[in-house]
């Protein structure tokens, strides 16, 4: 089944003038078709639930040196794609090489995660900067070399899609310095100073926006902004932390290249999905598994494409319960452009064969 379902006609001709006809269905359900059976792929789908992901992870250093080494960081996006092929490939990389490419002191403890020294004031924000972001000598070059070796690499009915992690969620790492249970340091930051939390909100967008340029320049073909913690935000500071940023940040990379999809994962935010998904001018939408699949069918899709959005414990659980749930996803959304997914990222205790049944699942529900 192909139709074009979904979208409103100035949005589904917008982006018609903008993508060509392509073999990858992920692009093609972008430029508005809808496709059964719908291209899959699932957040987290490289990392430690792989054995061969942590054969390579042993042998490096540290959780960085993966990241900032284009060889390593190819395999191991890689990997899943050999062992499930999937539509699309994310680039193996994390949301908080922005904050240390501007310059913020931070590591990966072993089995606990990041561990940054945190921006509480404008002293500490001072220091950073995203100068060296815009040149030849960026700090993330080696990510760069990463996604043009990955490009060359795919088969080519397999997407590429580059990421960041939004400036809200980004800005949550760099104030707590870690993760947090409320997130409550950086949210009284934001509400009791937010001109000057602004100004480290800008700085992230600034430096999101150019990383994000220099991996479709270097053969990203959709990015995916990452606002895993959109949800902790109540109504206002939302609209100014989570919307605003997010819009800023798709009109500059729509501008420097207006063909390349931008799908957004603001996690966690209820009813506000729809103002989201209209007020970014998004192409896509990813849902959490808390959002029913009929209401976003019906609220989102109209606008957007829809990404989701299968409860990542269905996939740790497998057999009949998975399937199922998959199955009335497919059901609610499958009528129109949709991209299947997880509504969070894999769980690392997920056996790896639950992976290959859920994809079989997806492929058997109707004839490309
Ligand atoms: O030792 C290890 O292997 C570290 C585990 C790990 C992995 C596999 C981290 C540390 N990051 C990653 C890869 C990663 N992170 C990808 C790769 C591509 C893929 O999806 O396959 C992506 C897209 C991310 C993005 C990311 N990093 C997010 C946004 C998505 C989400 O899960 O909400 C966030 C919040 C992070 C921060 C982060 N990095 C790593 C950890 C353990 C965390 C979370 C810390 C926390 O609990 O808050």
């Amino acid at each position: 089944m192909v139709g074009t379902v979904g979208l409103n006609s100035a949005r589904r001709n917008a982006i018609a003038q903008d993508v060509t006809t392509s073999d990858k269905p992920l692009l093609r359900v972008l430029a508005g078709e809808a496709i059964s059976p719908p291209p899959v792929w699932l957040m987290r789908q490289a990392g430690r639930y792989l054995p061969e992901y942590r054969a390579v992870r042993a042998k490096t250093r540290d959780f960085l040196q993966l990241c900032f080494t284009p060889d390593l960081a190819t395999e191991v996006t890689l990997q899943p794609i050999r062992r499930y092929g999937f539509d699309a490939a994310i680039l193996f990389s994390d949301i908080l090489v922005i904050p240390h490419a501007l310059g913020q002191a931070m590591r990966f403890v072993e089995g606990e995660g990041p561990r940054l020294e945190p921006v509480r004031d404008a002293r500490a924000l001072g220091k950073l900067s995203a100068a060296r972001l815009g040149s030849r000598q960026s700090p993330l070059e080696a990510v760069y070399q990463a996604v043009a070796a990955i490009r060359s690499a795919l088969p080519r009915e397999t997407a590429l899609i580059g990421f960041a992690g939004s400036p809200w969620t980004v800005a949550c790492y760099m104030v707590e310095g870690g993760t947090s249970r409320d997130f409550h340091v950086v949210k009284q930051w934001a509400m009791s100073d937010p001109e000057e939390f602004a100004g480290l909100i800008d700085l992230v967008v600034d430096a999101t926006i150019e990383h994000l340029s220099r991996q479709v320049v270097a053969g990203a073909e959709v990015i995916q902004l990452f606002d895993s913690h959109a949800g902790v935000l109540p109504d206002g500071a939302y609209e100014r932390w989570v919307i605003d940023p997010n819009a800023r940040i798709v009109e500059a990379v729509r501008a420097k290249h207006p063909a390349v999809p931008i799908i957004g994962f603001p996690r966690g935010s209820g009813l506000r999905y729809e103002a989201f998904a209209t007020a970014t001018r998004v192409s896509a939408v990813s849902v959490d598994s808390a959002v029913p699949a009929r209401w976003a069918a019906a609220k989102l899709q109209p606008h957007v494409v829809v990404q989701g959005n299968l409860d990542p414990v269905y996939l740790l659980a497998g057999g009949t319960a998975m399937r199922r749930a998959a199955g009335d996803i497919l059901e609610a959304l499958g009528q129109g452009p949709t991209i299947f997914n997880l509504g969070h990222g894999v769980i690392k205790e997920t056996p790896p064969d639950h992976v290959a049944d859920l994809v079989s699942c997806i492929r058997g529900s109707g004839a490309r």
